[in-house]
């Protein structure tokens, strides 16, 4: 993987760049579609290529894990062969989703015990084996084994989550190194940064993971129920620590304006399931503003889904047309509403890596800050 920064911005710390992988090339910023089980939900890899304009998108090691399973997705020879996503993926290594959906968990220095969600069966996860599994999916950038705590924890709990994240980082690290991927094709591996919502926690940790000096750097921990000041807070600790010349990931974040904020605060990959999960629901984001589509007020309302989108169906549909596929509790509904959502976040993104180049990134993105939040 290569990363070439190209521009930063003159009153920001927001930057332009670019990620290469042997699957291709990731202008940045990037928002990353979420695909839990292989897929992003309802929605073609063909769609995913031509209306929401995706680079790259996100797999969930413990979900691939316990379905299909690795003999199938080796078999397969890979993830990309399994799903027909031809571009890069990145996963994340299970160790928070085995916090928030496992039943029975263990934590212990030598990992994670967990039962699974699907059958109550009993596995373990260890930073050394969730790199391997990563090899097997066939990730093309592999994430650290870490625990991300609750975002009210007490320093005490933070620093100690912090040192068991760190060691565990090691132990990756060592397993990465030492190993070779499973495919024709080259994989990185990216630390978190974790402690929690405590500044010399997170400085500290960020000082760790730079001196590792890996391709790529992620920031955990946050969007986790602290306020959104102090995530702002935690992002600026980080970033002013984190090497310049390496991507910054900030795992799991978030709504448009989150997304603007920590873009202007150095950040550079995103991965959410906002779009699509909140798509599935009815609600829309638009550069105007939030739209909840099954409310009555869209009932005889046909103009576009959304006048300025940029994917084929924002003006191919009506509000009214998406409306009654809701009411009527059609799959087509959640299916047009999650491809919107996700070409509008690609869209901010790419606006935002334009404005930066073009040095009007700070008064665009106060002026869509206004408009984002906005409820229509
Ligand atoms: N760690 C990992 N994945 C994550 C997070 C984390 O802290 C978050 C927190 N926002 C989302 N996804 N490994």
């Amino acid at each position: 993987m290569q990363f070439t920064l190209e521009k930063t911005d003159n009153q920001t710390s927001a930057r332009a760049g670019e990620i290469i992988t042997d699957h291709g090339k990731i202008p940045t910023p990037v928002f990353m579609p979420v695909g839990t089980v292989g897929s992003v939900k309802g929605i073609h890899v063909k769609d995913l290529e031509e209306e929401v304009k995706a680079h790259i998108i996100l797999g969930n090691t413990y979900h691939l894990y316990l379905r299909p399973g690795l003999d199938v997705l080796k078999q397969a020879g890979g993830l990309h062969r399994f799903n027909g996503w031809n571009r890069p993926i990145l996963t994340d290594s299970g160790g928070f989703q085995v916090f928030s959906l496992s039943d029975k968990r263990k934590l212990s220095h030598e990992g994670a015990e967990f039962r699974s969600h699907l059958d109550g069966s009993k596995h373990m996860f260890t930073p050394e084996n969730v790199v391997d599994i990563q090899r097997v999916i066939g990730a093309d950038i592999i994430m650290a084994f870490d625990e991300c705590p609750p975002g009210d924890s007490d320093f005490k709990y933070a620093f100690q989550s912090m040192e068991l994240t760190h060691k565990w980082l090691k132990r990756g690290i060592e397993r990465f190194d030492s190993t070779d991927p499973v495919y024709d094709y080259s994989q990185t591996f990216f630390p978190i940064v974790q402690g929690g919502s405590f500044p010399e926690l997170r400085r500290k940790s960020a000082e760790y993971i730079a001196s590792f000096n890996r391709e790529g750097n992620a920031i955990g921990g946050l969007a986790v129920g602290e306020p959104e000041e102090v995530m702002y807070e935690m992002v600026e600790v980080v970033n002013d620590i984190l090497p310049e010349d390496k991507p910054r990931y900030l795992m799991g974040v978030g709504n448009p304006v989150n997304i603007l904020e920590a873009i202007s605060r150095g950040v550079d990959m995103f991965d959410c399931v906002m779009p699509t999960r909140n798509g599935r629901n009815g609600m829309l984001f638009t550069s105007r503003g939030i739209i909840n589509i099954k409310n009555e007020k869209w009932k005889a309302d046909f103009s576009p889904i959304d006048p300025d989108g940029h994917c084929s169906f924002d003006t191919l549909y009506s509000k009214s047309y998406l409306r009654h596929l809701f009411v009527s509790r059609e799959m087509l509904g959640p299916q047009i509403a999650s491809i919107h959502n996700l070409s509008f976040y690609l869209w901010l993104v790419t606006e935002a890596r334009r404005q930066i180049q073009n040095d009007t990134f700070a008064a665009w993105k106060d002026g869509m800050v206004k408009q984002l939040a906005r409820r229509l």
